[in-house]
């Protein structure tokens, strides 16, 4: 079920603190699961996995941990997507990466090629490079795959092969790959894209990747085996690349959302405030009860300088005393992710 956490700041005037408007917090779960299980936990009981991309987001890790007195790594909202084929956008099964493995960091999207030593690697999928397209003819090796000696990025290499074969080529096992190599050193070209991409890194609640902000640990990542698909960061957000398979605490990003209402209380003279407060505190307990939704809530009120909550008002006929005062939220603006 869906569950909004509302914090209610009634503002009649004045300016709200800056803590009232801590729009998310983080938490850390110390039970551990996957990756793919945490991201399911978090999106089902909280908002996201956490996204750590800044000092603020930092320092939110930091208090998360510290609150369980958490010293240890835990998987964040950080991960990459696997290899997929161009064609039928089909997982990668199959692979002949060579001992760079594919390691391309700061792109939005990287592409493989064929080595004429056989070997994979990722490239960035903007470069200029010949290709192979897979045919329709499937029956005899060298009818399957089409090599052209034309310089193009992928998505153009894609574009045209989609358009005159079938696809860019999907290289399945080792005699495919084999004949690959042979068609590049028969023509003594160094390497040619295959039909295989990836998006490397993303965070699971979209934010966009800000890469000068971001932080790994010295060494990291080193992409193991090839197989460093999901981080964790530790106390200091400081992150690191691991299987997505193994087993890690999380946390969670819980969104919360500041709604501001302005009441005006009209009264001849002495205002009972408590009693006053009390009153519009049952009545906005009704209205969020009824919800169809479970909503969570905080009513806070604003304090003034005076140490009051009403503040008096001059009522004149035709007087817009309506505007919004700015405050410390308005200033920081609406919250983005
Ligand atoms: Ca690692």
């Amino acid at each position: 079920m869906m569950q909004n956490k509302i914090q209610l700041v009634v503002v009649l005037a004045g300016i709200l603190s800056k803590a009232s408007c801590d729009l998310y917090r983080f938490v850390l779960i110390e039970e551990p699961k996957t990756w793919p299980e945490a991201q399911s936990y978090c999106r089902e009981k909280y908002t996201d996995l956490v996204t750590v991309q800044s000092d603020a987001d930092r320092a939110k890790l930091k208090e998360a941990a510290n609150a369980v007195n958490f010293s240890s790594v835990a998987w964040i909202g950080f991960y990459k997507d696997p290899w997929l084929w161009s064609y039928q956008n089909t997982i990668i099964s199959y692979a002949k990466w060579g001992n760079q493995k594919p390691d391309l960091l700061k792109t939005h999207k990287a592409c493989a090629t064929v080595k004429r030593n056989g070997q994979w690697v990722d490239a960035n999928c903007t470069e200029g490079r010949y290709y192979f397209c897979q045919t329709d003819k499937q029956d005899k090796l060298q009818d399957k795959f089409k090599y052209t000696e034309k310089t193009m990025n992928w998505y153009d290499a894609q574009t045209y092969c989609r358009s005159h074969e079938i696809d860019l080529a999907t290289v399945t096992d080792d005699t495919e790959n084999a004949f690959l190599a042979e068609v590049l050193n028969s023509k003594n070209d160094w390497d040619a894209w295959i039909g295989l991409s990836r998006i490397p890194w993303q965070w699971s609640d979209n934010s966009s990747v800000s890469w000068s902000s971001v932080k790994w640990e010295s060494g990291q990542p080193d992409n193991v085996n090839g197989t460093g698909e999901c981080a964790t960061a530790d106390t200091d957000g400081l992150m690191a690349d691991h299987i997505c398979s193994t087993q890690q605490p999380f946390y969670c990003r819980e969104n919360r959302k500041i709604q501001r209402v302005r009441f005006t209380v009209k009264s001849d003279r002495s205002l009972d405030e408590s009693a006053v407060m009390k009153a519009i505190e049952k009545k906005m307990k009704q209205i969020l009860s009824g919800q169809d939704v479970i909503i969570r809530y905080n009513i806070t009120w604003s304090v003034q300088p005076d140490g009051k909550i009403f503040q008096q008002q001059e009522t004149r006929e035709n007087k817009d005393n309506t505007q919004d005062t700015p405050t410390a939220c308005d200033e920081l603006g609406p919250m983005k992710r």
